[in-house]
């Protein structure tokens, strides 16, 4: 591959983390102690890893009601992950936002919310400020391709391209929304990237699940953003191995064809990369790093476990901000 051996182990490192701590939750879901909705990124964890390779923590980001990948790609704390999930105190949102509401400002890390498409003007905002400061990083707004469906993502790719904002879009198009295909939801042969290219925000288009071209094309975009200082809009095919909402396979109700999910699986970008790592002389270095990353994940959970719950009387603590 021709990518630098030191970048493709990060990347790794960072894909497993996503899937092993998704995993974990998965596992442990029924023990109903996670008892907000659940959205998991397991398939889909390529992406938010390689981006992370081309942003630091100066970078601003939000995401969607699938945000942990993109959360743990920027670097975000897992504690405080974990134990929003697990409606704790110690949690990113105090415990009163659950999976769907991330956030960690430390890393940039600006927010995710259940609405769909509700973060787009979000980040476009953030990209506002950038511009309006003089500042050097660059906001992105992760989507998924039902997003594009929202007035609110032409209102906001319009904005963006007026007055030319340093925003980064990132479509992760998983084919589905909910359990509908693209199919029954935009017209036969439209590409999303083109209809941005449309609207006058410049794009691209790569195949998420693989290594190499996902890298360049998003290395491509970011660059683009942040020497141009102008939006970019960067599509990438991936796939979600469980089902919208919550820890199962839903292969059974018969919305998508099982041919289909077993042609991703076998093409899983994890399994490649863990392959051809093992494949060098960094072996023990690798199962030794994967150790430490469960370890890090299982101490997360006994974090959020182990971590007080919030008063009743907090509840409306945090809907307004004082005036300042
Ligand atoms: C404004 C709005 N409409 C509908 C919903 C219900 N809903 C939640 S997730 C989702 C699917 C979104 O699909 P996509 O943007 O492709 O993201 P994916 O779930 O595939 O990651 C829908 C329709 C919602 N939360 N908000």
């Amino acid at each position: 591959m021709n990518i630098k051996l030191e970048d493709l182990k990060n990347i790794y490192f960072r894909t497993y983390k996503i899937r092993q701590t998704e995993e974990e939750i998965a596992k442990r879901y029924k023990e109903q102690e996670m008892r907000c909705p659940t959205h998991l990124s397991i398939g889909q964890e390529l992406v938010p890893s390689i981006y992370a390779e081309f942003v630091n923590n100066e970078d601003y980001a939000v995401s969607t009601h699938r945000a942990h990948a993109h959360y743990l790609a920027k670097g975000g704390d897992i504690n405080s992950m974990i134990a929003e999930i697990y409606g704790k105190k110690t949690g990113c949102c105090e415990g009163l936002g659950g999976s769907m509401h991330l956030i960690d400002k430390k890393v940039g890390f600006m927010g995710s919310t259940a609405i769909v498409g509700g973060t787009i003007p979000l980040g476009v905002g953030l990209a506002l400020s950038i511009q309006i400061k003089n500042e050097k990083r660059i906001s992105t707004v992760f989507l998924g391709d039902g997003a594009t469906e929202e007035g609110v993502f032409y209102e906001s790719l319009n904005f963006a391209a007026l007055k030319g904002l340093p925003v980064l879009f990132i479509c992760e198009n998983n084919l589905y929304s909910v359990y509908s295909n693209l199919e029954v939801r935009q017209p036969k042969n439209r590409k999303i990237y083109e209809l941005a290219k449309a609207i006058g925000v410049s794009s691209s288009y790569a195949n998420g699940y693989e290594i190499e071209e996902s890298y360049i094309k998003l290395k491509e975009a970011i660059s683009f953003v942040k020497n141009e200082r102008k939006p970019f809009f960067i599509e990438l095919d991936t796939y979600r191995f469980r089902e919208h909402c919550g820890p199962n396979f839903d292969n059974d109700i018969g919305y998508r064809p099982i041919s289909e999910y077993e042609e991703f699986l076998n093409k899983d970008p994890l399994v490649k990369l863990r392959n051809h790592l093992l494949k060098t002389n960094l072996k023990d270095e690798i199962l030794l790093k994967e150790e430490q990353i469960n370890k890090e994940i299982n101490e997360a959970f006994l974090f959020a476990k182990n971590s007080p719950w919030p008063e009743y009387n907090e509840l409306n603590s945090y809907l307004f901000k004082e005036a300042l």
